[in-house]
């Protein structure tokens, strides 16, 4: 048994409470087969997808896989691969009216998002030696410090239909709200792993989708990948992308009635105001990456992607 969607709730209250949401239909299909034929382009395969495959051995992101198994995230990886920074196509998934208004509505006003436009290609083919099944377990994308609060949320278009076992994210739901309150006991506890804590592991919820659906994720979810090994060799292919503020949020009241649904799925443990700077330590890593690729590529990256969050301004 996988966990059901409360169809009840509206997309931002389950995501309060679930720590994640799916929008169905959110983005236009005109969007996904434009996406699909230009990531059909990038990763150079014009078979039929359900031909695509993962081999033994394929590394993630290896080259010389077709296609292969792909997490590019496209600020990452400016000019390693012949490609420039941002790809004029995807990158229109920010666009998107719908999208964009559902930000807007998470962060509870429109000049709270910070405009950078980091997204990347989650691709994952059949892989034929696979078993058709669900990770157990999931981990957050933080090690030691985790943010409590933090700046923003993740969420993943889909631009195939896809089905059960296509290798899928899957989301640990409501698994945020204990994480966030073990981080508020001791700031630096390692909780990346769930199987390691004392989370205990819920049905997984598998974001079996339709193209044009929307996964959005809280930072602190439990949240897993899985093989790609589905009746019909469908592979899972998504945009996966970042919505972050132009500010880092530093304290949290429930009692306030103005919070966004972004803000109230942060309250869920209590006032907080946060004891420490939970920017910089983050930051930092952003700005060594940064320096590395500028000396390693002999190239300037953009003022925009040495911001963390820190804008005096918020960006227009
Ligand atoms: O669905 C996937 O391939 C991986 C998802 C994941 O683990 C992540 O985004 O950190």
């Amino acid at each position: 048994m996988t966990f059901q969607i409360d169809e009840r709730l509206p997309w931002t209250e389950h995501y309060v409470r679930y720590g994640f949401a799916v929008v169905r239909g959110l983005v236009d299909r005109g969007f996904c087969d434009e996406a699909l034929a230009e990531v059909r382009r990038v990763v150079d395969d014009d078979r039929p997808v359900t031909r695509w495959v993962k081999r033994d051995g394929d590394g993630l992101n290896d080259p010389s896989a077709s296609p292969g198994q792909w997490h590019y995230a496209f600020f990452q990886d400016p000019g390693r691969t012949g490609m420039t920074p941002q790809n004029p196509v995807l990158e229109t998934l920010y666009d998107q009216p719908r999208l964009r208004a559902a930000i807007d509505e998470m962060f509870g006003d429109a000049r709270a998002w910070d405009r950078v436009r980091n997204y990347y290609i989650f691709l994952n083919p059949f892989a034929p030696h696979g078993e058709a099944k669900l990770e157990p377990a999931g981990h957050i994308d933080f090690r030691v410090p985790t943010p409590i609060l933090y700046r923003g949320f993740t969420f993943q278009i889909a631009l195939l239909d896809t089905e059960p076992f296509s290798g899928n994210t899957t989301i640990f739901p409501g698994t945020h709200v204990p994480v966030q309150r073990m981080l508020m006991d001791e700031a630096d506890r390692d909780l990346t792993q769930q199987a390691e804590t004392d989370v205990d592991t819920v049905e997984p919820y598998e974001f079996v989708a339709g193209a044009g659906d929307v996964l959005f994720m809280h930072h602190l979810v439990y949240h897993s990948g899985n093989v790609s090994h589905s009746p019909n060799c469908r592979p899972r292919l998504g945009l996966h992308a970042e919505a972050f503020r132009a500010r880092w949020l530093t304290e949290v009241d429930p009692g306030d009635p103005d919070l966004s649904p972004w803000q109230r799925s942060l309250a869920l443990n209590g006032p907080f105001i946060a004891q420490r700077d939970e920017a910089t330590p983050q930051r930092s890593m952003r700005e060594r990456y940064v320096t590395q690729i500028e000396k390693e590529l002999g190239i300037a990256v953009e003022e925009r992607w040495k911001r963390y969050s820190d804008w005096p301004e918020p960006p227009s």
